[in-house]
């Protein structure tokens, strides 16, 4: 399927998958790119040599192309905006912040930058210093979020800029996909189903309950903070919920609290104190599959949704 987004990345089909933190890794952005999407590297709170060691990794499981998602909020933020320009990566996606300071090196050192925008604001801010596309991200999705849904940011962000919109958030099928398309999206970025891909890497509890959510198991806290977060309803997220409308607990206290979370559900599957980042199109995934058989089944779905667009018009 082509579209401007397969043609400026040189993919086959226009899926990105989400940099997700301490999730997206080498095997799996290896095998997404195998498929033929994009797959993506995040950096999250790494430091340099970890990423690096992610991106030697990639490049000896596929020749095609792939991504590093830089999280802003990292302490790392620098060195990581360095290291891609050393390691000539091709595309750079950004998250959880502005993206202005790098914008200049990255793109005079031939990278094409595609950070996400949570409003028109900030996509008409990243088109002026260079952006090649944005991701439009609502807050149906899973992890750092902002405030308006997939559904009112897509078409507002394609008519505040010239740049193409890849749409983001609560996107887990072809029907997703296909009504993406008609917001004025020509990609998509997709998380939460890449979790229970065989190539994905987390701790099974993790998958396991993926594949058992519904539509209502997510929930955001965080917003105190600054950064609202979605992830699934846990003990975990219930605690935070509660210290965060305890008016006695200091940002610090609930900064403390959070810290490491994300880190014990993906690699220990703590389902006590592990925080398990999903988008609210978790109840759509229902089973395992190679990040292969994921793509080809999108596919597929997008084409029947465009087909059978008018089914329901009398
Ligand atoms: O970045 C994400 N999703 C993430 S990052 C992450 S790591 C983390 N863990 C705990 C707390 C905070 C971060 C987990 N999930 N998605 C992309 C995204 N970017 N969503 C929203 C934004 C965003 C928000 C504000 C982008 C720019 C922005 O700018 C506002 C400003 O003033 O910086």
């Amino acid at each position: 399927m082509k579209t401007i987004i397969t043609e400026l990345l040189g993919i086959e089909y226009p899926i990105l998958q989400g940099g997700m933190a301490w999730v997206a890794n080498a095997s799996l952005a290896g095998a997404v790119s195998n498929a033929g999407g994009l797959g993506i590297i995040g950096a999250a709170n790494a430091p340099k040599e970890v990423v690096q060691e992610e991106i030697r990794k990639v490049r000896e499981l596929t020749d095609k192309p792939f991504g590093v998602n830089i999280m802003l909020m990292s302490p790392f933020v620098d060195d990581i905006a360095k290291l891609v320009i050393d390691e000539k990566i091709k595309v750079v996606t950004t998250g959880a912040g502005l993206p202005s300071k790098y914008m200049k090196d990255w793109i005079e050192a031939g990278i094409i930058v595609i950070p996400v925008v949570p409003s028109c604001g900030m996509a008409k801010m990243v088109q002026r210093s260079g952006a090649s596309a944005v991701i439009a991200e609502g807050g149906e999705a899973g992890g750092h979020i902002g405030e308006l849904n997939t559904m009112s940011l897509v078409p507002q962000v394609r008519d505040a800029v010239d740049i193409p919109v890849i749409a983001a958030g609560g996107i887990a099928d072809g029907r997703g996909i296909a009504a993406a398309f008609m917001l004025g999206a020509s990609g998509v970025q997709m998380g939460t189903r890449f979790l229970v891909a065989k190539e994905c890497t987390i701790h099974r509890n993790y998958k396991d309950k993926i594949l058992k959510s519904k539509d209502i198991d997510t929930m955001t806290t965080g917003r105190r903070l600054g950064h609202p977060v979605r992830a699934l309803k846990t003990p975990f997220t219930r605690a935070f919920q509660k210290n965060e409308n305890d008016s006695a607990k200091t940002l610090e206290e609930l900064e403390a609290f959070g810290a490491g979370a994300l880190r014990k559900a993906v690699l220990e599957g703590d389902e006590k104190d592990g925080c398990f980042m999903a988008g609210q199109c978790c109840g759509l995934v229902k089973k395992e599959q190679t990040a292969e058989e994921i793509i080809q089944e999108l596919m597929k779905e997008t084409i029947e949704a465009f087909n059978g667009g008018l089914q329901w018009v009398k």
